[in-house]
């Protein structure tokens, strides 16, 4: 096809056939049934027009068969609709479990981007083709929305929670990435592009990036320069075993840590209490940058995932060593790449060293 002119964004993902079939068959539907009210409202004004100026039509009773097609019809489109369209859905918000993750951020006007190895990128998403990746996404300021329309995504950042987005780039080449929400006076220029690349130009980009450190050993510094490790080395619970075991709370219930439990825990530690320690732990809201607690919520993972998703209830804290915080663990992720002679990137050190004041 021409490359200048083209009614459809490339398909470079996975989802993005599944999402344009779909579209074809909402866009044939509506177009047929316009199409066919169309033409008999043009047929049945000249057909039955009014002839004469006393002209009484007769009274036609619908024929009951005709309004039973009417509806049946019309109705398992729709269901096909229905279903076709939330199977796409699911496909779209479930990623698979061993996606590679690379965390964005968004705030006014960029988007910032980290690879698993530490090495960042603004306004610019270099990823590898078949491999599925998995975006945790968070805002620092309004609701931002991520778009690459040849990947068919579109996500809404908004501030306050972790949102994900998954996909597998199937063709190498360059496409556009752009903030879809309006976010601000310069929210036009919060463009940028993905870069799809062949895995081995992948490695060899990533090797050529400024080394940073990964999020895990960010995570790991925070963990000691904010005080946590003060309280959750003795006083509060362990850290190692947490993610993905399911959390006994005070009010009885129990919830399953995952990413928002645990970015709620230290944002909001009062919202959901465990079972067995006092609501001592201070808030930590408007301390942590998104990067930050993205940073924390690695570390803890890399801190072990808990015995089982679904109903591995962690033992109690006294059965448990009661020091869960080992910073050698962090080390187990690639160490940041050193390349001689390139500058080390700035990793935010104005942010740290604040301790919480309560
Ligand atoms: C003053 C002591 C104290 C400090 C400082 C503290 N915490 Fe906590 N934290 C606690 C206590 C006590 C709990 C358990 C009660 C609760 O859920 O509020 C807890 C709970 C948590 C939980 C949920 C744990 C679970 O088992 O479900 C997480 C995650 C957490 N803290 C992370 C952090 C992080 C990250 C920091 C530093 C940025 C931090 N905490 C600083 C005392 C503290
Ligand atoms: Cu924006």
């Amino acid at each position: 096809m021409d490359e200048s002119f083209r009614l459809f964004p490339e398909e470079a993902s996975n989802l993005a056939r599944d999402c344009d079939h779909l579209l074809y068959y909402l866009l044939g539907v509506s177009v047929f049934f316009t199409l066919l009210i169309f033409v008999f409202v043009v047929y049945f004004a000249l057909r039955y027009r009014r002839k004469s100026d006393n002209e009484v039509p007769p009274l036609v009773p619908s024929p009951l068969s005709l309004e039973i097609t009417w509806s049946v019809i019309p109705f398992i489109l729709l269901m096909i609709m229905f279903f076709w369209g939330t199977s796409v859905y699911v496909k779209m918000k479930k990623p698979p479990a061993d996606g590679m993750q690379i965390n964005v951020v968004g705030k006014q006007w960029m988007w910032k981007v980290q690879h698993p190895n530490g090495a960042r990128e603004i306004d610019e998403l270099h990823v590898p083709i078949g491999r599925p990746i998995k975006l945790m996404m968070a805002s620092q300021d309004v609701v931002h929305s991520f778009f690459i329309p040849a990947f068919r995504i579109k996500q809404d950042v908004i501030p306050g929670s972790f949102v994900t987005q998954w996909f597998i780039a199937t063709k190498p080449g360059v496409y556009h990435l752009f903030c879809s929400q309006y976010c601000g006076a310069e929210h036009a220029k919060m463009i940028g592009r993905v870069i799809v690349l062949r895995p081995e130009q992948y490695e060899a980009w990533l090797a050529g990036a400024p080394p940073d450190e990964p999020p895990a050993v960010a995570g790991a510094r925070l963990f000691v320069t904010y005080g946590c490790v003060a309280c959750h080395a003795a006083r509060a619970p362990t850290m190692a075993g947490l993610y993905g075991s399911r959390v006994q709370l005070d009010n009885g219930r129990s919830v399953v840590a995952d990413d928002d439990y645990l970015r709620e825990s230290i944002i909001e530690p009062g919202a959901k209490v465990v079972a067995g320690f006092p609501p001592i732990m201070p808030s930590y809201r408007g301390q942590l940058s998104e990067e930050q607690l993205i940073d924390l919520v690695a570390y803890i993972k890399s801190l072990g995932a808990g015995a089982s998703t679904e109903g591995g209830v962690r033992p109690l804290p006294a059965t448990q060593p009661a020091n869960g915080f080992s910073p050698d663990r962090a080390p187990n992720y690639p160490p940041a790449r050193q390349t001689p002679g390139a500058e080390p990137v700035e990793v935010e050190h104005g942010r740290l060293g604040g301790r919480p004041d309560k």
